[in-house]
């Protein structure tokens, strides 16, 4: 395997690199490293993936159909047809990906499970073969002295279900997924410790049901939409009661959420104020209900008749308390402050905006801070994760062997820079865990998006990691931003 080790690549920048130029005559030909933003010690470092993302095997071990496996095989829903039939292999390569985290020196994984392959239809006779590759992988994720948190579902709903009930149109639904959640916490939780139910309710419900970008791609009325909504909330409440009801004690419960991070255009307590209202608001069908029990009256009064149904029991569901909360960060949202009812006004971004190689990913690195510190302030949960961060580049194998993808660095580094920020402030952030390990099947984006810290040539499956892998490699060893 070709990778960036630790001395070569600073034999290469002290050769060529500019600091060297730099240097006054008489100084030693080696500067020294800048000093180095630290982060608490014990802080976890990792990196994350998903099951349709990087698996493959879509028929193997009994794995039933996902919605994704027919949404992308359905003419014109993905970028060039691509579909995640093959992916990384991931599913037969999963000792190779272990041995990428480990030269990593990565403290965690996060990775998701195929609902399908556990149960095929969703509901009913689970699938031991399916069980049994999961044990396989985490097993040895633990040989090798790396923690994993297990996501139980990344948007690959069982089609079956989708046939069968409507998908998260039926709060059926819910319910099959808290007994598959409790089936897998019974079954894994001697050797995982940290469950994470749902990742990213917005995009299985508006992206997948409003939309209709992401599978199963219906465009259906705001009634059934706010439905959907309610119906994904309370798949991740009767989630982590039945997790709690299966699990050993001591299992630790959270979910992976991409609340829409409001920055304040400015850092002054007024401009703070109107962003932490924000971000009540604005995540008033998903988050605020989660971390709140009840949805806010503004979005209730917006929805008006369209507003979800719901009984007083699922909303204590929904509210279960966690155990810690993950957030994926990529983008900001500026907010101001405003003498409007609600005291505060998005800020549409300037055309100018750069963004990474997706055209979604503005890049603002202090996303990141407020994402930690707004969720903080308004909700106080006991600990939070980064359970994603990374960003799209165009990058290029070079001639050398290499990936120089010296934007995702600046990409990383920044980010950190802002999560180092957050974590000497004293908010209670305990890990990282990097969007992701490799390149991978980017959802409607196909296989033209690369977010991965290691290339893949997805014709012959050959990893190498990125410069980026070597600079996350480095900010692991001294826990500090490298
Ligand atoms: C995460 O979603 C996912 O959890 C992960 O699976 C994914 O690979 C990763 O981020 C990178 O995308 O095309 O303008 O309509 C992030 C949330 C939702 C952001 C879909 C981009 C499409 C915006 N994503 N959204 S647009």
């Amino acid at each position: 395997m070709k990778e960036f080790s630790r001395r070569s690549l600073a034999r290469r920048l002290a050769a060529g690199g500019v600091a060297a130029a730099a240097l006054p005559k008489n100084a030693s030909s080696q500067s020294p490293a800048p000093k180095r933003l630290a982060f608490p010690a014990g802080f976890k470092w990792g990196c994350a993936t998903a099951s349709y993302q990087i698996e493959g095997a879509v028929a193997e071990d009994g794995r039933g159909p996902s919605v994704w496996d027919k949404f992308s095989h359905t003419p014109g829903k993905t970028h060039n047809g691509d579909t995640g039939d093959v992916a990384d292999d991931s599913y037969h390569r999963y000792k190779e990906d272990v041995q990428l985290l480990k030269n990593l020196g990565a403290k965690v994984y996060r990775l998701s499970i195929s609902w399908s392959r556990i149960f095929p239809e969703g509901t009913g006779k689970p699938n031991e073969k399916g069980i049994a590759y999961y044990e396989k992988v985490v097993d040895d994720l633990l040989t090798n002295g790396i923690d994993p948190y297990v996501t139980l579902f990344h948007w690959d709903l069982p089609q079956a279900l989708q046939d069968r009930v409507g998908g998260w149109q039926s709060s059926d639904t819910s319910k099959a997924f808290a007994q598959y959640a409790g089936y897998v916490a019974k079954r894994l939780s001697d050797r995982v410790h940290h469950f994470f139910t749902t990742n990213e309710l917005v995009c299985f419900t508006d992206l997948s049901y409003k939309i209709g970008q992401f599978a199963p791609g219906l465009e259906l009325r705001p009634a059934l939409v706010n439905q959907v909504r309610h119906h994904g909330c309370l798949a991740h409440g009767l989630g982590v009661q039945a997790i709690r009801a299966a699990a050993r004690p001591g299992t630790q419960v959270g979910m992976a959420e991409n609340a829409v991070v409001c920055v304040p255009v400015v850092e002054t307590p007024p401009e703070i104020a109107a962003a932490q209202k924000a971000t009540r608001q604005i995540n008033a069908p998903f988050l605020t209900a989660v971390m709140e029990g009840k949805y806010t009256d503004a979005y209730l009064t917006k929805e008006g008749a369209d507003a979800p149904k719901q009984t007083d029991a699922e909303m204590k569901a929904i509210s279960s308390p966690l155990d810690f909360l993950g957030l994926n960060v990529y983008t900001p949202e500026y907010v101001r402050s405003d003498d409007s009812p609600a005291g505060f006004a998005m800020v549409s971004r300037p055309v100018s905006f750069p963004h990474m190689a997706s055209n979604w990913l503005y890049i603002g690195p202090e996303v990141i801070y407020w994402a930690v510190r707004n969720v903080s302030e308004v909700w106080k949960p006991k600990e939070l994760y980064i359970t994603e961060n990374g960003c799209s580049s165009d990058d290029v194998l070079e001639k050398d062997g290499h990936v120089y993808d010296t934007d995702r660095v600046m990409y990383l580094r920044n980010h950190l820079t802002q999560l180092q920020r957050a974590a000497v402030e004293g908010y209670p952030i305990k890990g990282y865990f990097l969007w992701s390990l490799l390149d991978n099947y980017e959802w409607a984006d196909g296989y033209s998006k690369r977010f991965g810290i290691t290339y893949v040539d997805f014709k012959t499956q050959k990893r190498t990691p990125k410069l980026s892998s070597a600079f996350y490699r480095e900010t692991i060893a001294s826990n500090a931003v490298a």
